[in-house]
């Protein structure tokens, strides 16, 4: 074999020139493969024992797309467009063997050879708009000559990669391969080298025909759905600028757009989401020595709403799971909310038949006991009382075989009391679902002081292998999600006894980037569960503390969301859509002159800025408390579990971004305006302001988890 500059490699195969990428763990496309690759194609091109190339990979994939460690840098030569444009230029046919997944500027390359050949089980794609990009190579201009602009936007501005076999349905590939990739692919370029046809270059086709109007309305799509992001508007212009532009000036527009981007905030904040839920995983005070328990089999108490969606989450993942209510009409209600939600899957076209009847079929519903001593690991979602929970254990502990992991799903609860109703306090751990539990990505791994390092590990792994996004946490009240939701909570309340109304909440919180604002999605939830959880805490209240019980006035009135028609705010019958209400808002002007407020306008700043710099603060705390390890572990739970904007990197990542100064001297106005109860700054946030240090760049050595294993 002929080595060109590592990490490409050139061999010779029946007078083709198969070039061969090995840059693990995804070949994404770093300064050295660039340059390996054109230096590769270029002598190739020049080899007159060579009739034809073939792009491959070696190790799990095709290129994955440009390699995200180099972006923190300027761009360096060779740039991508240069190899893909020698590529397309080339004399000799060249042939791309894509497998596993093709993305990016790895869909890139393939997009500039002349043939395109996938395995079967092939991914491709341009997510750059995931990461606050777009296709920086040519993907803008030469998808759409491929697939139409129909397609190529669907591709590009929605950014999921897709099959194989639709990926030749709809032009983006030539051929799917039977058993050997490379041999097929081999086999391509020796029909393309010996063919009097012309090579088929996607630049050099003409452009599809489009009406302008299909952008605008993808503009107006985007503005709505992808609100505050500047990556899929420029993509739509790059697009554009593909039915409008000669090929060669539409790569120019399309390059300039891309540098912008690659240069921005929204992107590195993306970048840094991308890293930090892999990063997630790999949990500081688990060394390698750690390891995992087996999971074969699960079990699940309760079939609420909460327990059957945690059910569908091993059943989904292959993993027979046994559910067990001590009701039976609770059992059967379980189960068919179940069936129900996989039959809304299939209706929907998402899942199979097939599928649906195989995940029912790993639910076996129990009344007994005794049917959970198989399970590896049992996920207690009953009642949220200590008094149940203490039952629960104590029945688990009995027909637990050894060595099973016990988790509870509690939300508040101490799982360190929860584990002292336990002779093995060591095997239970906290696994958090938020609900709709078979939808919702994360999963908040609690450790309580006695829990051990491998039943934290199994947890954490489970959690991967159920496609969740797993975050480990310490005990604490609320542990990290719902404790700073508690802090953005109150000040919603202040806010509306000081002159907001909802809707100016929601409205403000949704230009910042939440998908919803917190009173739409408290009405979608039902106000009983905060309401319930507001009365379990009022002991804890300390007398003279501000407090705002308007919660409790609107649930009062029988207004509990959307499930009873009103909450705070009303909806028509049938109808989801949250309507402004004059009830509640006289409600709430009532409210602050029986208090004698004197109500003001509020601004969306003076809102965003109080409901996300409190959550920031307490934040700081969790962190100093130890309760979260790292700031990225904050910024997962709130990504992945509250909706905080991904583009805006999660809330500590954005403390960081605004500059820790600016967010201590807005905490300090607030104290200064509003007592220091709530407005304190945490010593970690006056520490990193005062030094000129980050939270996403803070560490301590991280603490061991006690306890044997
Ligand atoms: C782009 O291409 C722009 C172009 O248009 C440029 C034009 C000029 N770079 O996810 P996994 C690492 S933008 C560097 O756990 P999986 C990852 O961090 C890019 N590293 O595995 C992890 O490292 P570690 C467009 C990368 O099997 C390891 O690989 N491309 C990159 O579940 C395994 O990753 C994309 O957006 C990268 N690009 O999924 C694709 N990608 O082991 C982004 C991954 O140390 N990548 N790593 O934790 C993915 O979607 C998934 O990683 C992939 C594999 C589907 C490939």
């Amino acid at each position: 074999m002929e080595h060109g500059a590592a990490p490409v490699a050139i061999a010779k195969r029946d007078r083709v020139a198969v070039i061969t990428i090995d840059q693990p763990p995804v070949n994404a496309l770093s300064t050295a493969v660039r340059a390996g690759l054109l230096d590769a194609v270029r002598r190739a091109c020049a080899d007159r024992d060579a009739d034809a190339l073939v792009i491959a990979c070696a190790g799990k994939t095709f290129i994955a797309g440009a390699d995200l460690a180099e972006f923190e840098r300027p761009p360096e030569a060779p740039q991508l467009p240069e190899v893909t444009q020698t590529i397309e230029d080339c004399a000799k046919p060249v042939v791309a063997a894509l497998f596993g997944t093709a993305l990016g500027g790895g869909f890139e390359v393939a997009l500039a050879c002349h043939y395109r050949i996938a395995a079967p089980g092939a991914r491709v794609g341009l997510p750059e708009i995931k990461l606050g990009l777009l296709p920086g190579a040519g993907g803008t201009q030469r998808l759409p000559r491929l697939v139409g602009f129909d397609r190529a936007l669907e591709m590009i501005v929605g950014g999921e990669p897709i099959a194989a076999v639709d990926a030749l349905a709809a032009g983006a590939i030539d051929e799917i391969a039977g058993d050997d990739l490379v041999t097929a692919a081999i086999a391509a370029a020796r029909r393309l080298a010996g063919a009097s046809l012309p090579l088929r270059r996607s630049g050099a086709l003409p452009a599809p025909a489009v009406d302008q109007e299909l952008f605008a309305r993808a503009r107006r799509d985007a503005a709505r759905k992808r609100r505050g992001q500047r990556a899929p508007e420029a993509a739509i212009d790059a697009l554009s600028a593909a039915a409008r532009l000669p090929f060669a000036d539409g790569l120019g527009h399309e390059r300039a757009l891309f540098l912008e981007l690659r240069a921005s905030d929204e992107a590195a904040a993306l970048r840094y989401a991308f890293l930090a839920e892999r990063e997630v995983a790999k949990v500081p005070e688990l060394g390698p020595e750690v390891k995992a328990r087996e999971v074969r089999r699960a079990g699940v108490i309760g079939a609420g709403t909460m327990g059957a969606g945690i059910a569908m989450c091993f059943a989904n993942a292959g993993i027979p799971v046994t559910l067990l209510d001590v009701d039976e009409s609770g059992l059967a209600r379980g189960i068919e909310s179940i069936r129900r939600n996989y039959a809304a899957s299939v209706s929907r076209g998402s899942l199979a038949h097939a599928a649906m009847d195989a995940r029912v079929g790993r639910i076996v519903p129990t009344l007994d006991w005794n049917s959970l001593r198989d399970a590896d690991l049992v996920v207690e979602a009953a009642f949220e009382d200590l008094d149940v929970k203490r039952r629960v254990f104590e029945a688990l502990d009995t027909v637990a075989k050894p060595g099973a992991v016990l988790a509870t799903n509690t939300s508040y609860l101490d799982v360190a009391t929860i584990a002292g109703f336990t002779s093995r306090p060591q095997d239970v751990v906290g696994m958090h679902f938020f609900s709709p539990a078979n939808v919702m990505r994360l999963v908040e791994n609690v450790r309580a002081p006695a829990t051990s390092p491998a039943v934290l590990a199994t947890a954490m792994r489970v959690g991967r292998a159920l496609g969740k996004v797993a975050v480990a946490v310490a005990g604490s009240d609320g542990f990290v999600g719902n404790r700073m939701l508690m802090q953005r909570t109150r000040e919603t309340f202040f806010l509306l006894e000081e002159g907001a109304l909802p809707q100016d909440v929601d409205r403000a919180l949704v230009e910042f980037g939440f998908a919803m604002g917190p009173f739409a999605v408290a009405d979608l939830s039902g106000l009983d569960i905060g309401w319930s959880n507001r009365k379990a805490r009022a002991h804890r209240r300390p007398p003279g503390m501000r407090d705002c019980n308007l919660l409790d006035q609107v649930c009062e009135r029988g207004r509990l969301g959307q499930k009873t028609g009103a909450g705070w705010y009303r909806y028509e019958p049938g109808s989801r859509s949250p309507l402004p209400d004059t009830e509640i808002e006289a409600l709430i002007v009532e409210h602050s002159h029986a208090r004698g407020i004197e109500r003001r306008e509020i601004s969306a700043e003076e809102i965003v800025g109080r409901c996300v710099w409190s959550m920031v603060n307490e934040g700081a705390r969790i962190l100093e408390e130890r309760v979260a390890a790292r700031a990225l572990d904050i910024d997962m739970v709130w990504l992945h579990g509250y909706g905080f904007p991904a583009w805006r990197g999660g809330p500590m990542y954005h403390a960081d971004a605004v500059g820790l100064p600016v967010v201590h001297d807005a905490i300090c106005r607030y104290r200064d305006r509003f007592g220091p109860d709530f407005w304190t700054p945490a010593p970690l946030l006056e520490e990193l302001a005062r030094s000129g240090g980050r939270f996403t760049r803070w560490s301590r050595v991280a603490a061991t988890v006690r306890g044997p294993s």
